[in-house]
């Protein structure tokens, strides 16, 4: 590693020299990307080595999605080389961004809970802390969205670069993997073992990928597994083509929706494939004796996808290592740890029990065992029926995930202060109710590194030249900007800073969308998944009414406003699909009417990632965080368009109410039912929409001109959105909602024509985010779960 970029340059130049096609960028990225990862690799090792020597508790971090982005920048950056690696490529003639631009992105995740992996990945390691992430090398990550005719269509997206990506295969450390077959009683020194017997086996290729933490000097392991053709012969009867296809299978793609339950073999197949390869490897690779793997190693499971690790530790510890039910009972009792992503219905994992216990007949065994010692010691407990269904792991032929997963772990927790109080009052009622202290909050974070200091660098410079730069350490430094909130020349330099960063935005969309927009414009962004409680569809429905309104109001001119949507659908969600044909229709028709376009601009920005994201938060003015109150359990996306200045418009819902906890109301546009409203209707089943519809002609109009069709330009079905608003009589209260929203659009407009006021709530959104970096959660995690000690980099 070299430090200065006089130092950098011979050496890039040196090396450039080496290669045939100097000129081309992608020769110049290749070579960057190769200098960078002999940097990373020399800390690596060292890392690995101090923990071996120390033997420190470490952390397993498993999830089904990591989330990452792109890998170079944000590597260049942690090890606080990004500035000069950035000027010396430039003397040299090279647009670092555009050669971070050419890294093929890694989509390993759908959403906020494999971003949330991957910041944490991040906070791990620059707070010198060991800990790890173990996930699945899929091929293709979530695929590539395509408009056609305002409609998704979907592409596979294939990231891996097996040249000049970041990962090693670690042939040596592969292992088989066990699906199918029967269970036959053996013995063993002297010992009942279970046999499996006539199994399909399927091998783990590790491969192994480093965490820069920002200190430079700690490189944690996210450890990623293959899946590949064992050499074990195969059951009888089962041919070698379909075997070879269904193995290649296993981590071709990424489930393209976390929070629907696919109900696939092939998902569980995925599940238990990383917990047992996980896990085998870290009980083999452990430094202490059996009997003390809780005091030596922490598991934790993201959401119940990785919720096998339970049974599959249990198998481990017995029938491998021998021991009895008891000891090992306790052992996973307090090694692994989960975390509760949502409430949502349909996205708590059930599995059949007849589809459990044939594809993974002895992990079937155990579930049953842990429910029947599970369901002996409530037996005492005066509960009625429905409670003690809650507390049933399998139940009518059903194996519940949650329940299992809090059963086997030794703390719970939720992701927001409000989703954490409805599982311990409503959700988990009865599982709090038995298990008093294993329930607690750990408010999300993230990665304040990716999110303001590289994602906007114009930013960080202007906080930097106030407070200095402590804040990049320690987020709540933040808090000094407060200093600064009523100091016109920083206010100005702040609209300056956002201005510059809506340009590039607007460039953006300009070259790849064909639209042009307004930078002086209000920029409000919803990007996130399109889900009916996350109310698009809201969004969309209100631009049509402000629409009308300039339309057939001539008084109606409405200070200018872009609307920005990014997210995409799962494949198989017809409702999401008819919003995005949707909102392109909308926008077509609006960005193309003559007077409307003055006061109305929407986009919606194509296959969106987290290299778009990046360009989306720091250009925002508006953070639309609308979901219905009760439904996100947390969000993230609110704390990165905070960080970065933008001001929320949102419900009481997830983390928004801790964003107004710290900002104060003032400082955000907060309307519509509370989570407690929401779910007093939901019990009373007493929200008729009609009766809403009736009083309000706008309300009306709009939704006659979506149900007769005069929106979706002849060809877009909408018959999913009407199942919804008009048949199931409006779940997710958009219609309750909308008029309050419209109000609050209002109050938010009249505030943004004071700039100077509005750049004041600003810097208090900025001023108050530091305590939404994935710093201080991991730190949480460390104190309250994990109970990790930091390895100063000093030593290494
Ligand atoms: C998401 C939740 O929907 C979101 O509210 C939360 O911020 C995020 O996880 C990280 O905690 N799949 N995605 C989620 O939950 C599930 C299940």
């Amino acid at each position: 590693m070299f430090s200065s970029k006089e130092r950098f340059k011979e050496n890039f130049v040196a090396r450039l020299e080496q290669r045939e096609d100097k000129e081309s960028l992608q020769t110049v990225y290749s070579v960057l990307t190769a200098m960078v990862k002999e940097w990373t690799y020399d800390d690596w090792e060292q890392t690995n080595q101090q923990y071996k020597e120390q033997k420190r508790k470490q952390l397993y971090y498993f999830s089904i999605e990591f989330l990452m982005g792109r890998i170079l920048g944000q590597n260049l950056m942690n090890l606080d080389v990004h500035g000069f690696v950035e000027e010396g490529l430039k003397e040299l003639g090279f647009d670092l961004h555009a050669i971070e631009e050419l890294e093929p992105e890694p989509g390993l995740g759908n959403g906020g809970l494999g971003r949330l992996a991957a910041c944490f990945m991040d906070s791990l390691a620059s707070l010198q802390l060991p800990g790890h992430g173990c996930g699945l090398r899929y091929k293709g990550g979530l695929f590539t969205q395509v408009f056609q005719d305002g409609f998704q269509t979907e592409q596979p997206t294939v990231w891996i670069d097996e040249k000049e990506g970041w990962g090693i295969r670690r042939e040596e450390l592969s292992l088989d993997i066990p699906f199918f077959g029967s269970i036959e009683p053996g013995i063993e020194s002297n010992r009942l073992k279970p046999v499996l017997k006539d199994a399909e086996w399927i091998k783990a290729v590790p491969y192994d990928y480093p965490i820069v933490g920002a200190a430079g000097k700690t490189v944690n392991t996210l450890r990623l597994w293959q899946a590949e053709v064992s050499s074990r012969p195969l059951p009888k009867g089962k041919p070698r083509t379909l075997y070879e296809q269904e193995t290649a299978e296993v981590t071709d793609r990424l489930y393209p929706d976390a929070s629907l339950d696919a109900g696939k073999i092939l998902r569980l197949k995925q599940q238990y494939f990383l917990c047992s390869a996980s896990l085998q490897t870290i009980v083999k690779n452990r430094d202490c004796p059996l009997s003390d793997l809780a005091r030596h190693v922490a598991i934790q499971i993201n959401d119940t996808h990785p919720a096998l690790a339970i049974p599959e530790l249990m198998r481990i510890l017995m029938d491998e290592e021998g021991m009895q039910w008891e000891e090992a009972w306790g052992i996973v009792n307090h090694t692994i740890s989960y975390t509760n992503h949502t409430i949502l219905e349909e996205a708590l994992e059930k599995w059949s029990s007849s589809l459990l216990e044939r594809l993974l007949p002895r992990i079937y065994m155990i579930i049953q065992e842990i429910d029947r010692r599970f369901k002996e010691k409530t037996q005492q407990e005066p509960l009625d029926e429905w409670q003690r269904k809650k507390l049933a792991i399998i139940e009518n032929g059903v194996v519940h995930m949650a329940t299992l997963a809090v059963v086997g772990s030794y703390k719970v927790n939720g992701v927001a202060k409000l989703h954490t109080e409805i599982l311990k009052v409503r959700e988990m009622k009865e599982l709090n109710d038995h298990f008093p202290h294993k329930f607690h909050n750990i408010t999300n974070g993230v990665a304040h590194r990716r999110w303001l200091l590289k994602a906007n660098p114009e930013l960080s410079s202007l906080i930097t030249s106030a407070v200095g730069d402590e804040w990049i350490r320690e987020p709540i430094k933040l808090h000094k900007l407060h200093r600064f909130s009523k100091d016109p020349a920083f206010l100005q330099d702040l609209q300056a800073v956002k201005i510059a960063k809506k340009r590039q935005l607007a460039d953006y969309i300009k070259t790849h969308q064909d639209i042009i927009v307004d930078p002086e414009s209000v920029f409000d962004a919803q990007i996130k998944r399109i889900h009916g409680y996350k109310r698009q569809l809201m969004n969309i429905l209100h631009i049509q009414m402000l629409y009308n309104r300039i339309l057939s109001d001539r008084s109606f001119r409405p200070y200018p406003r872009t609307f920005i949507f990014g997210g995409k659908a799962a494949p198989s969600y017809r409702y999401a699909k008819e919003v995005i044909k949707l909102i392109n229709t909308v926008a077509d028709q609006v960005n193309n009417d003559p007077l409307a376009k003055k006061h109305l601009h929407i986009v919606f920005i194509e296959d969106y990632s987290v290299s778009k994201a990046e360009k989306i938060f720091p250009a925002s003015d508006v953070s639309e965080q609308i979901s219905t109150a009760s439904k996100e359990a947390s969000g993230t996306g609110n704390m990165k368009f905070m960080m970065n200045g933008a001001i929320t418009l949102g419900t009481f819902d997830g983390a928004n109410l801790e964003i107004v906890e710290q900002v104060g109301e003032d400082n955000a546009f907060i309307f519509g039912l509370t989570a407690r409203q929401v779910m007093q209707f939901e019990k009373e089943q007493s929200y008729y929409p009609p009766d809403i519809i009736q009083h309000e002609p706008d309300l009306q109009l709009v939704m006659a001109q979506l149900l007769e069709g005069s929106l979706s330009d002849g060809e877009g079905n909408i018959s999913a959105i009407r199942n919804q608003l008009v048949d199931c009589n409006d779940p997710f209260f958009v219609l309750k909602d909308i008029q309050q929203y419209g109000k609050a659009h209002e109050r938010l407009l009249s505030a943004f024509e004071n700039s100077l006021a509005w750049q004041e709530m600003s810097v208090v959104n900025i001023a108050q985010s530091g305590i939404f970096s994935s710093d201080r959660t991991i730190q949480e995690y460390s104190d309250e779960v994990w109970q990790l000690g930091r390895v100063p980099s000093n030593l290494l």
